[in-house]
């Protein structure tokens, strides 16, 4: 499915959306303007090519039940000055194996609910990976969490914790050790490599062996 419009280009889910491509070829989600998958669809050859925002967003309503998305690539939303690529109010939806990337906004936005993020590679979005709101608790684990280009993972609540533990934040096993465990207070990464967590993420422990995890600091406090 590709989306069209940074205007439009959104898909509403208030019942439910079972997107399981598990040992298949991926579901693709991503912008007319991306060749690379189904071809050249927009018909004018390689002239244009796919950016960060060229639509909207996937919008889970609180109401919905029974999503799934295994093995899905959203890629390019997060446009039209919106938070995210994927809007998620509902705690019924399971998003394992699928990358998320290159949105215009940050990848996942989290709205005071309790998904299950699980071996997916979530990076290179513009603003967070995923985006934390009001009293969430997903399961958020084995995931590769990278290059994000302001934090990998934002909890903007100053009182509930979201437990990460066990997801590779991109950076090299020995500096990832060095310097997370250069931190203070256990539930934040101010100095830390890799992606930037915020205050009241429980990150630790971390996985250095994704085969995804590339070095990529991207934070303040880079030391070396
Ligand atoms: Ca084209
Ligand atoms: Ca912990």
């Amino acid at each position: 499915m590709k989306g069209r419009s940074s205007s439009y280009g959104i898909l509403f889910v208030s019942g439910s959306l079972v997107a399981d491509a598990a040992g298949q070829a991926p579901i693709v989600l991503t912008s007319l303007k991306d060749d690379t998958a189904g071809g050249d669809t927009n018909g004018d050859g390689s002239a244009s090519s796919a950016s960060p925002g060229d639509w909207r967003y996937v919008y889970f309503a609180s109401t919905s039940t029974g999503n799934r998305l295994v093995n899905v690539q959203i890629r390019y939303g997060g446009g039209g000055g919106t938070t995210a690529s994927i809007y998620n109010y509902t705690s019924d939806l399971l998003v394992d194996g699928c990358t998320i990337t290159n949105s215009g906004s940050s990848g996942l936005l989290i709205s005071a609910c309790s998904p299950r993020v699980t071996n997916s590679t979530v990076s290179d979005n513009n603003t967070y990976g995923i985006y934390a709101t009001g009293t969430s608790a997903p399961t958020i684990t084995g995931n590769a969490i990278r290059g994000n280009a302001s934090y990998g993972l934002y909890n903007s609540s100053t009182t509930a914790v979201v437990v990460a533990e066990h997801n590779n934040w991109g950076a090299l096993a020995a500096r990832t050790t060095l310097w997370m465990i250069g931190a203070t207070g256990g539930l934040y990464n101010p100095y830390g490599a890799g992606n930037r967590v915020t205050n009241k993420v429980d990150y630790d422990p971390w996985d250095v062996t994704n085969p995804n995890g590339i070095e990529l600091c991207n934070g303040i406090g880079r030391r070396w």
